[in-house]
């Protein structure tokens, strides 16, 4: 795995591993990421996975901006539904999945933590949609998960102001569980977790996670329409002009085309 680090038995931690691009998610790392989830399932020996970011900055900064600027509609469309049916195979593997999120977990980051069973983080971890910074919106399934996770209101306010919030405050929202001091904490705390719920039985373990996700199934057209709008936005002015805003580090000027 080039963007990935992995390492199975019994529980299989997986390090998103591109800290030149704070941990962004380009395509290639998506694919690897369903390979090694697939396998997770599929491995009677892998009891659980646990997600985190390489270094002390980043979980993940987003989906890459870089490689986003270059999709078509019909392209952004594709990833869109690949995006969705990757998070939705992390949510509903039957076998627990938490994230430790040990720096920035933005857009395509932040949607991956909320894919996930449980959510924990160190103090330094900061959470935020900031897509519509860049004149699109969250398209791996947030806009529908936030809300899932932290009530209509409080995930309208994240999504349409993009704010970056802190782990105290996404605690104190519902966002993750739990917050500790430091890096090495998160990573005692999630596999102590991790082992407590091994000792159940994972037979009831995994009728619990489909229980709860079948109350949030993909009954509404929530997920659905998040695809077509993020596709459409895809082709605006205003999504040219937030990239190169982006990758030139300047204020965007939106012109609502
Ligand atoms: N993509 C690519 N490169 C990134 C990146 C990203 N998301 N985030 C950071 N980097 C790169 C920076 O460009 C920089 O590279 P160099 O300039 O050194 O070459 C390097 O990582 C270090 O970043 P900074 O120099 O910016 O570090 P700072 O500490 O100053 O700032 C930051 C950290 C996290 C505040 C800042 O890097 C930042 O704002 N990053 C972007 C955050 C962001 O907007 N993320 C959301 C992206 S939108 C899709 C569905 C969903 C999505 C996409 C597709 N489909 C349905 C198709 C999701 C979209 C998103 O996630």
């Amino acid at each position: 795995m080039k963007n990935l680090l992995v390492s199975f038995e019994p529980v299989c931690t997986i390090t998103i591993n591109r800290p030149q691009a704070l941990n962004a998610l380009n395509q290639e790392t998506l694919s690897e990421l369903k390979t090694v989830i697939k396998e997770c399932g599929e491995r009677a020996d892998v009891k659980g996975i646990i997600i985190t970011g390489a270094g002390e900055k980043a979980f993940v900064a987003g989906a890459d901006i870089k490689e986003l600027t270059l999709l078509s509609k019909e392209e952004a469309f594709t990833l869109a539904q690949q995006g969705l049916q990757i998070f939705k195979m992390i949510e509903d593997c039957p076998k627990p999945v938490i994230a430790a999120v040990n720096g920035f977990a933005l857009g395509g980051g932040c949607e991956l933590a909320m894919a996930c069973h449980i959510r924990l983080a160190s103090e330094n971890a900061k959470f935020g949609l900031p897509e519509v910074s860049l004149g699109i919106l969250p398209g791996y399934g947030g806009t529908q998960r936030l809300a899932q996770l932290v009530g209509r209101g409080k995930a309208l306010e994240l999504a349409m102001t993009g704010d970056m919030i802190g782990a105290q405050e996404a605690k104190e929202i519902g966002l993750v569980n739990h917050v500790t001091s430091t890096q090495a904490e998160l990573l005692e705390l999630v596999n102590k977790i991790m082992a407590k719920i091994l000792k159940k039985g994972p037979l009831a373990i995994a009728g619990v996670i489909k229980s709860v996700n079948t109350g949030y199934a993909f009954a509404n057209e929530g997920y659905k329409t998040e695809s077509e709008n993020f596709a459409t936005l895809t082709t605006t002015k205003d999504f040219a002009e937030g990239t190169s805003a982006f990758i030139e580090k300047r204020t965007p000027n939106f012109k609502g085309e």
